[in-house]
C-alpha cells in the first residue's frame, strides 16, 4: 500500500505530466534555429541549443540615434504588440547589454552583408540585430517575425509565451531588384489594398512595388496638366465596373509607405499600345483627332498613339514630368509591349524618344523586352518576359536584363486546370514550377552579370477584389522572394515546400486567403 506522502508525490508529478504535455502540445519550445521555416531560406543560420522568451518588460533597444532606427524600432513594436500585448519600448542605448532587450544596431556590421544584409544573434538572454545601414535591420525584422510563433501575426492578444531559438544567422540577397508588379488599371485597387501588398512584399523581404499604372481599361494616376486622363479614362474597368485612380497626394502615400518598408515603387506607363484609356480621353493623342470609346474587354495589341503627331511627345513630357516628380525611386517603366497596332518604323523612332524624355527627367527606363529592337541607351533595363531572342538583343545593346518569365512569374497564370481565376496562355504554374528555376540559367545568352533581378507580375484581367488577388499572389510570392534573395545552390524545392508548409499556419494569422496546393505539407494550416 501506498503511504499517504507516496500519493501525494504521485499526484504531483501526474499533474507536472500532464501539464508538460499540454505544454508541448499548445506552445512548441524552439530549441534548434536551424530547424525553423524561415523564407527566404538564409545565407547561414547556427543553432546553440537554447531560447529566448520575450517578456512584457522587453525593450527595443536602438544602438545609433536617428529617426530611421527609431521608425525602424517603432515597426518592430508595432509588429509584436498585437498578440503579446507588451509594450515594447523603443528607446536609444549605447550600452551593448541589457538583459531580456532587443537590440538593433549599426554597429561594427560585417561589410560583406553588404547593403540589405543583416546578422541576427538570439542567446538565452538577448537578441541582437546588426546591419551596415536601416534596410538591413528592417530585412532581419522579417527574420525575428518567422522566428516567433505564427501566433504573432494575430490582431488579438493571445495568451503563451514567445520563445525565439538561439543561435546566429548571417544573410544577404543574391539580387538588389527583387519585385512584384500589380496591374491596378485592368481592376482598380485602393490603397489600403495596395499597402496590404506592400506589406506582403515586405515579409519577405522584396523590394521593389512595380505599379501597372495605365493600359487599354483605365488610367490611374492623375496627371494635373492632363485632368481628363484620370476623370474620364479612370472611371470605368474590365467588366465595366467604377475604375477609380489615385490623387497624386494619395498616390505620395503609397510611395512613402513603402519607403517605410524599404521598397522603392516603379510606376509604368504602358505606350505606345495598350493606350485606350488615354486615347478615349484627349481626342488629339489619335490619328484621325477622334476619340477612341472606353473599353472594358481583355483583347490587347488593338490601340496606339499617334506617333507621328508632336502633341503625343508634348503629352508624354508631361506625364512623364509630373510622375518623376512623384517618384523618388530611379526608374520610370515606359511599357512598350504587344503594340501590335503600331508599325515597327513607327515603334522604334518612338521608344527611342521616350527612352530620352524619361532620361531629361532624370530617371532610368525600364520596359517590356519588346523595346529591346529600338535604339537603346545607356542604363535601360528590358523585363523579359517571353522573348529570348528580344533578351539577346537588349544584352547585345548593353541594356541589362530583369528575369520576368510568363512561364514561371506570372502570378495572373492559374495554378492548374481547376482553380477558377486567372489565365493560362502562359502556362499553368503550380507552386512547385512557380519555385524550381534559376533566373542564371533561364534565358540561353543571358547570364548573372546581365540580370538586375526577378520580378512577378500580377496582371488583373481576371482578379477583381483582394481576396481572390491573395489567392494567386500565396503561396507563390515567398517562393519568387527566395529566388531573388537565396543562391540557387541552396535551394530546393523537396527542403522549400516543408518551410512553405509551415507557413501556412502564418498566412492564417495574417487572414490571408491562399490556394492550399496539395503538393504542399501544410502545418496546421488547411481547412
Ligand atoms: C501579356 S506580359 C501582357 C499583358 C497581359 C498579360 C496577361 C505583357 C508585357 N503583356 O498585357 O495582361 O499578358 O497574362
Amino acid at each position: 500500500m501506498l503511504n499517504k506522502k507516496q500519493i501525494n508525490h504521485f499526484i504531483a508529478s501526474g499533474i507536472m505530466v500532464v501539464l508538460v504535455m499540454l505544454l508541448s502540445c499548445t506552445e512548441k519550445i524552439p530549441s534548434d534555429l536551424s530547424d525553423e521555416s524561415i523564407i527566404p531560406k538564409p545565407v547561414s543560420i547556427i543553432s546553440t541549443g537554447d531560447y529566448f522568451t520575450l517578456k512584457a518588460s522587453t525593450d527595443i533597444y536602438i544602438q545609433g540615434e536617428s529617426a530611421k532606427l527609431i521608425q525602424i524600432g517603432q515597426y518592430l513594436a508595432d509588429r509584436l504588440k498585437p498578440a503579446t500585448g507588451f509594450a515594447f519600448n523603443v528607446k536609444p542605448t549605447k550600452k551593448d547589454f541589457g538583459r531580456g532587450n532587443i537590440f538593433l544596431s549599426l554597429q561594427s556590421a560585417d561589410p560583406t552583408l553588404g547593403d540589405e544584409g543583416y546578422e541576427l544573434l538570439i542567446s538565452k538572454k538577448i537578441i541582437r540585430l546588426t546591419a551596415n545601414n536601416p534596410t538591413g535591420l528592417f530585412r532581419g525584422i522579417q527574420t525575428i517575425r518567422q522566428l516567433l510563433p505564427a501566433s504573432i501575426e494575430l490582431p488579438s492578444k493571445q495568451e503563451r509565451v514567445w520563445k525565439v531559438a538561439t543561435g546566429i544567422i548571417k544573410d544577404y540577397p543574391v539580387f538588389s531588384y527583387r519585385g512584384a508588379m500589380l496591374d491596378v488599371s485592368r481592376h482598380f485597387f485602393g490603397v489600403n489594398d495596395v499597402k496590404r501588398f506592400i506589406d506582403f512584399l515586405a515579409c519577405y523581404k522584396m523590394n521593389v512595388l512595380h505599379l501597372h499604372l495605365s493600359d487599354d481599361q483605365g488610367w490611374r494616376i492623375e496627371i494635373k496638366s492632363w485632368p481628363n486622363l484620370t476623370a474620364h479614362g479612370g472611371s470605368t474597368q474590365v467588366g465595366g465596373g467604377a475604375g477609380g485612380f489615385y490623387t497624386q497626394d494619395q498616390y505620395t502615400e503609397i510611395v512613402q509607405y513603402a519607403k517605410e518598408h524599404y521598397i522603392t515603387v516603379v510606376p509604368e506607363i504602358d505606350m505606345p499600345g495598350h493606350t485606350n484609356a488615354a486615347l478615349a480621353s484627349y481626342a488629339e493623342l489619335n490619328c484621325n483627332g477622334k476619340a477612341t470609346e472606353l473599353y472594358t474587354g481583355t483583347e490587347v495589341g488593338f490601340s496606339t498613339f499617334c506617333t507621328g503627331k508632336e502633341v503625343t511627345y508634348k503629352f508624354i513630357d508631361d506625364v512623364v514630368r509630373e510622375l518623376a516628380t512623384l517618384t523618388p525611386g530611379p526608374y520610370i517603366h515606359i511599357g512598350g509591349d504587344e503594340s501590335h497596332s503600331t508599325k515597327k518604323e513607327d515603334y522604334i523612332p518612338f521608344i527611342n524618344r521616350v527612352q530620352d524624355i524619361v532620361i531629361a527627367h532624370g530617371k532610368q527606363v525600364l520596359g517590356w523586352d519588346d523595346i529591346a529592337i529600338s535604339a537603346l541607351k545607356p542604363n535601360v533595363t528590358a523585363q523579359y518576359w517571353a522573348n529570348v531572342e528580344n533578351a539577346n538583343t537588349a544584352v547585345a545593346k548593353g541594356a541589362k536584363i530583369l528575369i520576368s518569365p510568363a512561364t514561371k512569374a506570372y502570378l495572373d497564370m492559374q495554378y492548374d486546370k481547376t482553380t477558377p481565376i486567372g489565365l493560362h496562355w502562359a502556362a499553368y504554374i503550380e507552386v512547385d514550377s512557380a519555385y524550381k528555376w534559376d533566373p542564371q540559367k533561364l534565358v540561353p545568352g543571358v547570364g548573372k552579370e546581365n540580370i538586375i533581378g526577378i520580378e512577378a507580375p500580377l496582371w488583373t484581367e481576371t482578379i477583381t477584389n483582394m481576396d481572390q488577388m491573395e489567392f494567386m499572389v500565396f503561396p507563390r510570392l515567398p517562393g519568387y522572394a527566395e529566388i531573388g534573395w537565396t543562391a540557387s545552390l541552396l535551394r530546393d524545392w523537396d527542403e522549400y515546400k516543408v518551410r512553405l508548409g509551415k507557413q501556412g499556419e502564418r498566412f492564417k494569422a495574417m487572414g490571408i486567403n491562399f490556394y492550399p496546393s496539395g503538393l504542399v505539407p501544410w502545418v496546421g494550416a488547411k481547412e
